[in-house]
């Protein structure tokens, strides 16, 4: 209860923050995309990680308004980068079950892109594996229409998940994540190599981009790049940055 009160007072008082962790092409070494990545900046406990009240804010349906404001802000940052000629490439963000399921999500996604005016085909939309499994074919309905409107659609965590690899060919995502549990070690371990390189085989099969999370030294990009792996992410190239660390970088690369 203290935890709820905790994000409803958030979201009036405007707690919330978006950071920004940047995607690299493998084969261009380029920013290509960013994931937004919500926190909450508690005046007197700091920065606390959506880790700590994700589960919570979809248990109590808190992650609708916290998951439409994250949208807002992340659609109205990229466009906004973008019309400065900082930044051309896709921004990322994460959704809930609970928002993919609600009707007319589309139409929510629609109306930001209208307001922000940032294009269709520059937002990325991430969903877990398990939650499109929570139901599959409300969940794949959902993002057909949103594919219709021309937006991306990326399967998160791949691989922790609970669909099984007929799913995968039903689903109509974009582009594949592999999850981080899968990188972390795959320097020193032939199985997650294995496992890595069979994943980025059956993406490219299906016409899918690939995405490794949690690429933390080079040795992990030299394995990505020799398996064709198309973006990573992770703290190698940046940790997640709040909005003006991010504008910074941007300037920077410029
Ligand atoms: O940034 P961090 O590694 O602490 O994120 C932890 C988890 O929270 C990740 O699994 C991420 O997908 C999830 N998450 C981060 N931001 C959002 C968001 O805006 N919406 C949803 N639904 N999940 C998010
Ligand atoms: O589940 P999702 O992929 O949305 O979660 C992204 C989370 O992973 C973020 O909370 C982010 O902080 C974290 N993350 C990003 N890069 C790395 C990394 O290189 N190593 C580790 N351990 N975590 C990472
Ligand atoms: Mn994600
Ligand atoms: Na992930």
């Amino acid at each position: 209860l203290h935890l709820e009160s905790m994000l409803r007072q958030g979201l009036r008082e405007k707690w919330f923050e978006v950071h920004y962790q940047p995607q690299y092409s493998v084969e261009r070494q380029q920013m290509i995309g960013m994931e937004a990545l919500v926190r909450l900046r508690h005046p007197e406990q700091g920065l606390i990680s959506p880790g700590d009240f994700m589960p919570l804010a979809e248990e109590s349906g808190l992650i609708i308004d916290i998951g439409r404001w994250v949208l807002e802000q992340a659609c109205q940052a990229a466009q906004s980068w973008r019309e400065q000629g900082l930044y051309d490439g896709r921004i990322a963000i994460n959704l809930s079950a609970k928002e993919l399921d609600l009707d007319h999500f589309n139409e929510t996604v629609e109306e930001i892109l209208e307001r922000t005016g940032l294009p269709a085909d520059a937002l990325e939309l991430e969903i877990t594996e398990g939650s499109v499994m929570q139901s599959p074919k409300q969940a794949i309905s959902s993002m057909q229409a949103l594919r219709k409107q021309g937006v991306l659609l990326a399967l998160d965590d791949f691989g922790t998940g609970y669909s099984s690899l007929a799913y995968l060919k039903k689903f109509p995502i974009t582009t594949l994540k592999i999850d981080r549990t899968f990188v972390k070690d795959l320097e020193h371990t032939l199985e997650d190599r294995q496992m890595a390189n069979a994943i980025i085989t059956i993406a490219h099969n299906l016409g899918l981009e690939v995405v490794a999370e949690g690429v933390e030294n080079s040795d992990q990009i030299k394995i990505l790049s020799a398996m064709n792996c198309d973006i990573c992410q992770g703290f190698y190239f940046s940790h997640p940055l709040p909005h003006r660390d991010m504008t910074g970088l941007l300037r920077e690369h410029k």
